[in-house]
């Protein structure tokens, strides 16, 4: 790695690795904290936003007269008020050169393009007000036919999502391993193959549904704002607002107080952050918007929603020749911040942890007149592994093979790491044979077998399942060089600066955001380790462009192996600040002093020491530093690796399927990651539970669906079901550790693991409990209503 800080524990107990609890989470647990909306400003107006209800439409007329009469009402603003203000929000990914992007406005000016599309602000002196006056605001549309269907969009006759786009495909992405030299040629491998199977598979939408909605205030003081809102990403979101309105980026600060869950969903520029920021600027008060739980089903962006054709090719001994993927993805009307970039990223997990010779791989990105899509927790590696993982089943089906069997036949083994794949990532370290048979161990596989059979043989009508999802992903998502490659705008390099403070404490500047990932508690560690200092000692600020003037933010689990990464540098160089200030009041030779237990000790004279904290006071409010040294004990340092980082594991699901009304039930849920060093076991089997919880929510429940005139009809969590504690099984979980040799830590990140591995897993268990009936597929979600149409019958269920 370029220039890495090395990790060198110091104080006698390590910090690293102490499943500490999270020192925020009183805070968080108890709402004792600042949330966006908690706040309240002297003067302060609200926001309501007045949202299309048809899909595809032309605006004809907006009368506002009502609403501006109705009480409390300031002012009420349409498309067209603000149409020479409000730019266009940029999408930071153009993963093609001649990829087409119709503009994102703020609020639509001509034409709505999705089913809650703002067509008008209301500005009004309370929440209420400002809502109630949402009714009184007609709008007239001539309708135009929505595009719903990927599949239809593409067909000849399809109607179009933007009339002043003579296409609904904004792109065509093309990685070609033959051709990028990665691999062999496909079409050769596949004409040449024993064996070939082909399959459709749907990856529904979802929705990240966060738990804290999105929320913006915004206050002007003269031509400064500052604004407060629930994002993922402060730093990313300046520039782009900046950009956006036009007002200076030095003007403008941007606050993420604590924010309650994004899984991707707050990776965004939102609309109404620009409304508010415009409208604030326009009236010269301050403003809120806070959107209400059904807004924030339907307009947030959603995740997921692919069509993916998978063949893949082998011989008759299972060694898989090549692999094809031919992927629709459906972007929604617009191209938001990443949105075209996700499917793009997955491009290059599709081979998973296989040995495939030959590779390519197709995706047409489709605008649809549907809220737009973005990341969602994984975005592009779940439905990557879920192609792969399920395909690996279909084909051991084929071949008459154990699906284990299969996939140890084809995965890179321990000793060829770092290994180059098909798609010409580098993977840096694993064992995926030992995190398999940690698994196994952990669920018992051989019992499981065991009751399966005789279940089988006995005929009961409770069926049981056992599947697999052996899963890599790439993430800490940062290679600068790697993602400018790819025109990737955000993501990089990280950010951080520590300093002492006079008394000894430590303030800890980070670039990354948490919004629940626990860094508070995980850098304090990581702090505690590298400068010898107590934990309690170290505060760790972050998410206010102020503060924390570089960052690029939280997402991609990168904030670890990226952002932990410039801590630990920021301590080496505040370590040698102080080492400086110690040989001079020490009068010894820097060459002199040994650096341990957070203390400098002269060689040879133990009984001289001076703590880093006492250097500290020392330079302080004693004037005692050397002349070339500069008055304060701090660093600001970067990291910007030269890799990814490849998180591993195996999760193993046993299912039972009662095929007489088609319930399903987890019986059993092992999985065993290896993320590397862990610097916080507690967080990290936390991390690991809420993907679990997240991909099995896709496998079994969650779906965003939209009726044949573009409703969302799963508005609401009564028709989103969202799962409980109570509807998820106990989880077993276990961990090997292969370091990353990309960052000194050695960490790889685990954000996403747990929500990129479980999906195939559960589906593939369902489909080992019924195959034998005949069923081949089982559509996502595995409602009951499906599952017994699948195996009652036939198809998929869907
Ligand atoms: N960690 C560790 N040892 C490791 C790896 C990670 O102790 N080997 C710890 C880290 O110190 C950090 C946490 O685990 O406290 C997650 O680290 P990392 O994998 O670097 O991921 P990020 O912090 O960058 O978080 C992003 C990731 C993503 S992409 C989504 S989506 C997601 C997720 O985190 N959204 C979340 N987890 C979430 N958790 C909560 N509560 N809320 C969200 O919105």
């Amino acid at each position: 790695t370029e220039d890495a800080a090395t990790l060198t524990p110091q104080s006698p107990e390590k910090e690293v690795g102490k499943a500490r609890r999270r020192k925020e989470d009183a805070r968080l647990i108890t709402g004792r904290t600042t949330w966006t909306d908690n706040m309240v400003l002297p003067g302060m107006l609200h926001m309501s936003v007045v949202r299309s209800h048809v899909a595809h439409g032309k605006i004809t007329n907006v009368d506002v007269s009502a609403a501006l009469e109705a009480p409390g009402v300031v002012a009420v603003l349409t498309g067209r008020d603000l149409a020479d203000e409000q730019g266009s929000i940029p999408c930071a990914w153009p993963v093609t050169a001649d990829m087409v992007n119709p503009g994102h406005p703020s609020i639509a000016v001509e034409e709505v393009n999705h089913v809650g599309e703002a067509v008008a602000v209301i500005i009004a002196r309370s929440r209420d007000a400002a809502a109630d006056a949402i009714e009184l605001v007609d709008v007239d549309y001539d309708l135009l036919p929505p595009v719903l269907d990927m599949e239809q969009a593409v067909g000849g006759e399809a109607d179009l999502c933007h009339d002043h786009i003579d296409s609904n495909t904004a792109y065509h992405f093309v990685f070609d391993a033959g051709e990028a030299g990665t691999g062999a040629d496909t079409e050769q491998a596949f004409a040449d193959a024993d064996v070939v199977v082909s399959r459709r598979f749907v990856n529904q939408r979802l929705i990240p549904a966060f738990m804290e909605p999105r929320s913006v205030v915004v206050q002007p003081q003269g031509e400064n704002f500052t604004m407060w809102s629930a994002t993922q990403i402060p730093h990313v979101l300046r520039v782009m607002l900046a950009m956006v309105t036009g007002i200076p980026e030095h003007k403008l600060r941007v606050v993420a107080p604590d924010v309650g869950g994004g899984f991707g969903g707050k990776l965004q520029v939102n609309p109404e952050e620009v409304l508010a920021l415009l409208i604030a600027r326009r009236l010269g008060k301050p403003v809120k918007w806070t959107e209400t739980r059904s807004e924030s089903l339907m307009t947030a962006h959603h995740g997921r929603d692919q069509i993916q054709y998978i063949d893949i090719a082998s011989d008759r001994e299972g060694n898989v020749k090549g692999l094809r993927c031919r992927i629709l993805a459906d972007m929604g009307a617009y191209l938001r911040l990443i949105t075209p970039g996700v499917p793009a990223l997955g491009a290059f997990m599709f081979p998973g942890i296989y040995k495939f010779p030959a590779y390519r791989f197709e995706c047409d990105g489709i605008f649809t007149n549907k809220v737009p899509t973005d990341a969602y927790r994984g975005a592009g590696r779940p439905e990557a592994t879920f192609a792969v993982e399920r395909i690996m089943d279909e084909l051991a089906v084929e071949l008459g093979m154990d699906p284990l069997e299969l996939r140890r036949r084809n995965w890179i083994r321990a000793e060829e790491f770092p290994f180059t794949t098909v798609a010409g990532l580098e993977y840096d370290s694993g064992d995926y044979d030992a995190a398999t048979q940690q698994a196994l161990d952990l669920i018992g596989y051989d019992e499981l077998r065991e009751e399966q059979r005789r279940r089988r043989e006995s005929g009961d009508p409770v069926q049981l399942g056992i599947g697999f999802s052996t899963f890599t992903e790439m993430c800490g998502l940062a290679p600068s060089r790697v993602l400018g490659s790819l025109s990737y705008g955000a993501g990089g390099w990280e950010a951080a600066s520590i300093r002492m403070l006079p008394t000894g404490k430590v303030e800890v500047v980070t670039g990354s955001t948490p919004h629940g990932q626990g860094h508070e508690t995980a850098w304090s560690q990581l702090v505690a380790d590298q400068l010898g200092v107590p934990f309690e000692d170290v505060e760790v600020l972050h998410g206010d462009t102020a503060v924390s003037p570089r960052g690029m933010d939280t997402y991609g689990s990168r904030s670890l192996v990226v952002g932990g990464t410039a801590v630990v540098k920021a301590a080496d160089k505040v370590i040698a600040k102080a080492r400086k200030v110690a040989a001079h009041l020490l009068e010894a030779n820097e060459d002199d002093l040994d650096f341990s237990g957070g203390k400098f000790t002269v060689r040879g004279t133990p009984g001289t020491a001076l703590s880093i904290q006492e250097i500290a006071l020392a330079v302080f409010a004693a004037h005692d530093y050397p002349e070339d040294v500069e008055p304060s004990i701090d660093a600001d340092a970067t990291f910007d690796p030269v890799n990814f980082s490849f998180p591993h594991g195996t999760h193993i699901c046993a299912m039972e399927v009662d095929t007489d009304t088609g319930f399903v039930k987890i019986r059993k849920y092992a999985c065993v990651d290896d993320v590397g060093t862990i610097v916080n076991p507690l967080i990290v089997e936390g991390q690991v539970h809420g993907g679990l919880a997240q991909g099995i929510a896709q496998a079994l429940y969650e779906e965003a669906v939209y009726d044949a005139d573009g409703n969302l009809t799963t508005g609401t969590f009564v028709d989103y079901l969202v799962p409980s504690a109570a509807d998820l099984p106990h989880f077993d979980t276990g961990n090997t550790v292969h370091v990353a040799p990309g960052n000194p830590i050695g960490a790889k990140g685990v954000g996403e693991a747990g929500c990129i591995a479980s999906t195939p897993a559960v589906v593939n268990a369902a489909l080992d409990a019924v195959r034998h009936l005949g069923v081949q597929d089982i559509r996502m979600p595995l409602t009951p209503e499906r599952v017994w149409r699948a195996v009652h019958q036939g198809g998929d269920g869907g």
